[in-house]
């Protein structure tokens, strides 16, 4: 996969390229990113890439004259076009169905704002206006680095056994089962039997129910998506239930 970055802070993204698993993808040329500064359309010499904005108000805008030329150049680079994402609180939220229909592309075209957002005639050259969650950040940068992220450990042979990429939280959409290793014993933690008995199948039983009742503690909201058996639903009902009797219990008297 392919993936253009624009941004008027290309200095921000060297870490998060070069570390971990990224990194990996790139060496082993799964993963190729082009980071280019949205400076170098600017059409005088400040390099100026925002403005006030019309009608008055806080803050400035991105100008529009910079990013349409700067996407245009960029996508005539390639045959494949490529899905052009601009970043903005009010786009679609990100999760882990779009990260996997991301994830299959060819090629993506990253647009990172800074001030106050985009000149909304911009917005017309987003063939996906994403944001990575319900908080206000500084600028797109951030986001662009997590559909990197989020994208590349899902490309076929990153993650070496391809297993891990599906088996982990949200594919299920359901959250992990608690993981253990070495030492068995810890500060009088004990690691569970059942992890130590060899028993496969009833490894296999244990982790499913603790995900399920993990779940239902924690993110209710998952459970009514997730994909469980009939007993399995009762079960995670049960647990939301005794959750929430817990939480209306208010704190214990005296
Ligand atoms: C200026 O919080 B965000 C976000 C905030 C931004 C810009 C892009 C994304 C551009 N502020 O998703």
């Amino acid at each position: 996969m392919r993936i253009d970055v624009l941004t008027i802070f290309p200095e921000m993204f060297p870490a998060v390229l070069d570390a971990s698993m990224v990194g990996l993808a790139r060496e082993r040329d799964l993963l190729d990113v082009h980071v280019h500064n949205l400076r170098d359309w600017a059409h005088d010499r400040h390099r100026t890439t925002d403005d006030y904005p019309y009608g008055g108000g806080p803050g400035m805008v991105m100008k529009p004259e910079p990013l349409f030329e700067a996407v245009d150049q960029i996508r005539s680079e390639t045959p494949v076009s490529g899905r052009v994402i601009f970043f903005t609180p009010a786009g679609r939220v990100l999760d882990q169905d779009l990260a996997e229909e991301l994830a299959r592309e060819d090629r993506l075209i990253l647009v990172c704002g800074r001030y106050e957002g985009f000149d909304e005639r911009a917005l017309s050259l987003a063939d996906l206006e994403l944001s990575v969650g319900d908080y206000v950040l500084t600028g797109g940068e951030v986001p662009a680095m997590i559909v990197i992220d989020v994208v590349a450990r899902l490309i076929p042979g990153v993650l070496g056994h391809e297993l891990s990429a599906v088996d982990e939280s949200f594919t299920s959409g359901l959250l992990e089962y608690p993981q253990y290793t070495r030492p068995p014993v810890y500060r009088g933690m004990e690691v569970p039997e059942v992890l130590l008995s060899g028993d496969h199948a009833r490894i296999a039983r244990w982790r499913r129910e603790q995900s399920i009742r993990k779940t239902a503690r924690l993110r209710p909201d998952l459970v009514e998506r997730a994909e469980l058996t009939d007993d399995e639903r009762r079960a995670a009902d049960q647990e939301t239930s005794r959750c929430r009797d817990h939480a209306e219990e208010g704190p214990p008297d005296e």
